[in-house]
């Protein structure tokens, strides 16, 4: 029996603040921006909002690089604005979790200024510094938007690590100090009164002693050191310092994101009685369109068999006492609708049964801002309108470094850059869909005229409708939220069909993850039961099987 907690029973909401929406005509969405779209939210009806960083920060990598931990970028507002935004989105009975990102801070942050300065400086050891060897780098790994993890500093002739850019220098958990700043910023922001924390990277923060060199790759200079820093020796104990010295006072929520997690290792983070996070953020579902064993851009169709056996996984090992987190898109991640549905033909029907095989998974939903609407992926002609580093990183690797053919790199770019999530979310049919009086600091996806919050408000038969009622029926379902999850059909390739069961109740979730006509034939009767929610006009009276329509979605409840 799993144990009621309220963030089960909760939808979160993703709030990337750069794109959602402007205040001031600046171009560049902001704090009150978020204020004036309190009450869309809550006409969705979400629980939380995720806001992603909104700390300073120089934007190397769009405020996943702090610079000061305790106060807001110019850009977005003042703290007395964001002050006013966790007061409103409380007064609407929403909740506010924010984004803890402690892996790495920005070089510009204090911490590191003074950590550069000599190698006896108190805060020396708040990153990870090394001598080179043999006249360079201490270690082969590569950083995840290229080139080596180590930048040279003459100051003190030594290297620092940085997993992700140059301007995002790793900070050393192995020192207490540094960790006790850390718990002593998340009492800050809780004692301001948030209820939680998504967490950037987490499973990153303990790197193996001596950081030794990754397997050679012939060809490559350097390569993956994943397995010397994802879920490291120290991560559990971490975590449950990071419990006890903060978590446990407040009753907030915790989700931590981690790429490489596996569903056993899910189990041990997630573990009710261990005391470490809510939930965690895993990947696995999201590289099953990479070629295995390359980066995400290299492509590969997905195979639905392959999604269900993923997802099936973590639904089953996370049974008891572990508790899953279910999305399909965020801000670093193409828009699910282009990525798995069909965005052209059946843009509105894929989404809503996209929308329905998630909801009704067991797990604490996610929703990207625009995947109520059913926003898609955009195609820009040129590299010069990309704004994302890893995109530009990458095409400055490959067509400038090595001389690659510019078309392959771009379609890569048009199914898995992160731009595809960062365009500005789209209010309305005028100009700049109504993010922005000024120029958006990224072109506005030109689809905005027929796709817009405003139709999708006026139309009931809108994703943003469909995503409602979803909502709605958690609230009215105990089910939905605690039932235990069997898959059906495991060797379908386009159905993805499950029950959900709690005591007496039954839940049938039948999805169809293609544009062909299947029969369902289902052993159980349906001539009783009540079709909780469709993307499809479905006759009364029907018997346990059916026609299953292109992008159709069913939930029967029995
Ligand atoms: O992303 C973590 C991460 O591993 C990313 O590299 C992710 O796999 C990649 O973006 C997919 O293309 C987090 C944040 O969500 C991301 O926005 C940051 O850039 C990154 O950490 C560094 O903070
Ligand atoms: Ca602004």
């Amino acid at each position: 029996m799993t144990t009621k907690k309220w963030w089960k029973e909760a939808v979160v909401y993703q709030i990337y603040p750069r794109s959602f929406n402007d205040s001031n005509g600046d171009g560049v969405g902001d704090i009150q921006g978020i204020i004036e779209k309190l009450d869309y939210l809550k006409e969705l009806g979400v629980d939380v909002v995720w806001l992603s960083p909104v700390y300073k920060s120089p934007n190397d990598d769009n405020g996943y690089d702090i610079s000061d931990y305790r106060n807001i970028m110019d850009e977005f507002g003042t703290m007395a604005d964001w002050e006013e935004m966790l007061a409103e989105m409380h007064k609407r009975g929403i909740k506010l979790i924010m984004d803890l990102v402690v892996n790495h801070s920005s070089d510009e942050h204090e911490w590191f200024q003074e950590s550069r300065k000599s190698k006896d400086n108190p805060y020396r050891d708040y990153y990870i510094w090394r001598p080179g060897k043999n006249g360079t780098e201490p270690n082969n790994w590569e950083a995840t938007f290229g080139g080596s993890v180590w930048e040279y500093d003459e100051q003190t002739d030594e290297y620092f690590l940085h997993l992700f850019s140059k301007k995002q220098p790793d900070l050393n958990w192995e020192n207490p100090k540094l960790r006790q700043e850390v718990y002593d910023m998340m009492k800050f922001w809780l004692d301001k009164g948030i209820d939680g924390f998504r967490m950037d990277v987490i499973n990153f923060i303990s790197k193996v002693e001596g950081l030794p060199d990754g397997e050679k790759v012939e060809g490559k200079k350097y390569v993956s050191g994943h397995q010397y820093f994802m879920n490291g020796p120290r991560i559990h104990e971490f975590l449950q310092e990071m419990h006890k010295e903060v978590l446990e006072d407040y009753n907030v929520m915790t989700v931590g994101e981690m790429p490489g997690v596996s569903p056993e290792e899910g189990k041990l983070y997630t573990g009710e009685e261990r005391k470490e996070l809510n939930m965690v953020f895993q990947f696995e579902h999201m590289d099953l369109d990479t070629q295995p064993g390359k980066n995400k851009w290299h492509l590969k169709p997905l195979d639905l068999r392959d999604l269900k056996k993923s997802l099936g996984k973590w639904q089953s090992e996370l049974e008891d006492g572990g508790w899953n987190s279910l999305y399909w898109n965020n801000h670093d991640q193409p828009r699910i609708v282009s990525r798995w549905g069909d965005d052209k033909e059946y843009r509105v029907t894929s989404a809503k049964m996209l929308a329905t095989c998630l909801h009704m998974m067991k797990g604490t939903p996610y929703i990207y801002q625009g995947e109520e609407l059913g926003m898609t992926n955009i195609k820009f002609d040129s590299i010069e309108d990309y704004k994302d580093i890893e995109t530009l990183n990458m095409y400055n690797e490959r067509v400038v470094g090595n001389g690659e053919g510019p078309q392959e790199i771009m379609q890569s770019i048009y199914t898995k850059g992160r731009d595809n999530a960062r365009t500005p979310v789209q209010w309305d049919d005028s100009e700049h869909a109504g993010f922005t009086t000024g120029n958006p600091w990224i072109k506005v996806n030109e689809n905005y005229q027929e796709i817009n919050a405003e139709k999708a408000l006026d139309d009931k038969d809108s994703i943003f409708h469909y995503y409602r009622k979803l909502i709605q029926l958690r609230k009215q379902h105990e089910v939905i939220v605690y039932g235990s999850f069997e898959m059906m059909y495991e060797e379908h390739a386009e159905i993805f069909a499950y029950t959900r069961t709690l005591g007496e109740e039954t839940l049938l979730v039948v999805t169809n993850f293609s544009g062909n006509t299947h029969k369902f034939d289902s052993s159980i009767d349906l001539k009783y039961a009540e079709l909780l929610i469709s993307n499809y006009e479905v006759a009364e009276k029907e018997a346990n099987s059916f026609e299953l329509r292109p992008w159709e979605a069913r939930v029967y409840k029995i």
